[in-house]
């Protein structure tokens, strides 16, 4: 039986154990740059064999259009990416290995955070029922998001190129890979889902049209980094953010099987597939046979269609969860607020000890303290 200590190749990276680190936004890079303190954090979880098999990074906007939340990282200029450096020597120094997660907000955002104080950009000209986070004098506080305005079609080109960009820099920043951002109701998922994109252009309409935009981001982003070092996160059925569609299955097998079908750089396909089970947040039960949406299926069409990368699963997982997962045909598993809370968080696992409780109060903004002081076991 495979063991969740297991380790993995996945894609070009060779990972020492089947546990991945979510991404997780933490508010903590003023100015979109990341700092010392985010390389410690990251480097404090990466250790082969008390922390985590991969690291995904905190969602780090691709531009500064992209960006919807006060404090958090790019990877657009030359500048973030010698900052981001600390980062990937110090994870790559302590063993471990780690991909930056992509992310344009589309909607998701606040005129204040966008270039020159403009509206944020979307599929369509529809405000988000959501909230974003501005940070004020160092206190965070929740605001509406802004009216967007659709994107022009003369644009779209330029997003992708934004993405594949961003990609670039992360190689060159030292990362092993990149996570693409296509969950949570943010730009790509805007542009997937029927409530979100009223476009008649070759962007909206049918499933084919809506996926197209995430098409040709991952095929840009394969294109110029290479398959094998190039994943990405969906989540089916999340209300996050306002993402919702009526019919996800056959939108989502639409997405698996193009996910399936493309090559990269010398041929490679894609390095794995992420996939937020349920609402984003809540637990699903493997074990009591919860299945609002046929997640099997999905991992079917993407492997009918030429899929080889690892499947991750992810989702308020419990060990016996995470087990269950494993047993049930994903080759990763995921864990967000257990590894901001146990740096050592795959150690207390195999061991079965105890779990630090996280603390909700600093998850967003701030500095050390609900970041890099949570304890790791003594030796
Ligand atoms: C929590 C707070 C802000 C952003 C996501 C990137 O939901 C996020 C996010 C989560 O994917």
């Amino acid at each position: 039986m495979t063991s969740l200590f297991d380790p993995l190749q996945v894609g070009a990276m060779h990972l020492a154990n089947r546990l991945v680190m979510a991404p997780l936004t933490r508010n903590r890079a003023p100015g979109a740059m990341p700092t010392a303190l985010m390389a410690r954090y990251y480097a404090q979880r990466a250790n082969p064999v008390t922390g985590a098999g991969l690291i995904v990074t905190e969602a780090t906007a691709i531009s500064h259009q992209g960006q919807g939340y006060s404090d958090v990282p790019g990877i657009w200029s030359a500048e973030q990416v010698s900052a981001w450096r600390l980062t990937t020597d110090a994870v790559h120094a302590a063993g471990g290995k780690i991909v930056m997660q992509l992310w344009h907000v589309g909607r998701v955002s606040h005129s204040q955070l966008q270039p020159g104080g403009q509206a944020p950009v979307a599929p369509s000209a529809i405000t988000a029922k959501t909230k974003t986070v501005l940070i004020h004098d160092g206190v965070p506080a929740f605001f509406p998001t802004s009216e967007p305005r659709a994107l022009r079609l003369d644009e779209i080109p330029g997003i992708v190129q934004d993405y594949a960009h961003a990609a670039a820099n992360a190689i060159e920043a030292g990362f092993d890979g990149v996570e693409v951002h296509a969950a949570n109701g943010y730009l790509i998922d805007q542009f997937l889902r029927r409530n979100a994109n009223q476009r008649t252009d070759g962007y909206g309409g049918p499933i084919e049209n809506r996926a197209r935009l995430l098409a040709e981001v991952m095929q840009a982003i394969a294109t110029r980094i290479g398959g094998d070092k190039t994943g990405l996160r969906i989540s089916p059925v999340t209300p996050a953010n306002d993402a919702f569609d009526d019919a996800p299955q056959p939108l989502f097998e639409h997405v698996a099987r193009l996910l399936g079908q493309i090559k990269g750089k010398d041929g490679k396909g894609l390095a794995f597939v992420h996939v937020i089970e349920g609402a984003t947040g809540m637990a699903r039960d493997y074990t009591q046979g919860d299945q609002p949406f046929d997640y099997a299926a999905l991992q079917a069409a993407y492997r009918q269609a030429g899929g080889t990368g690892a499947w991750m699963v992810n989702n308020g997982l419990t060990l016996p969860l995470a087990e269950a997962a494993l047993q049930n045909g994903a080759d990763l598993v995921c864990f967000g607020r257990a590894f901001i809370a146990n740096p050592d968080l795959t150690r207390r696992l195999r061991e079965g000890a105890p779990l630090n409780d996280v603390v909700r109060a600093t998850l967003y903004g701030g500095g050390a303290q609900g970041y890099t002081d949570y304890p790791a076991l003594n030796s």
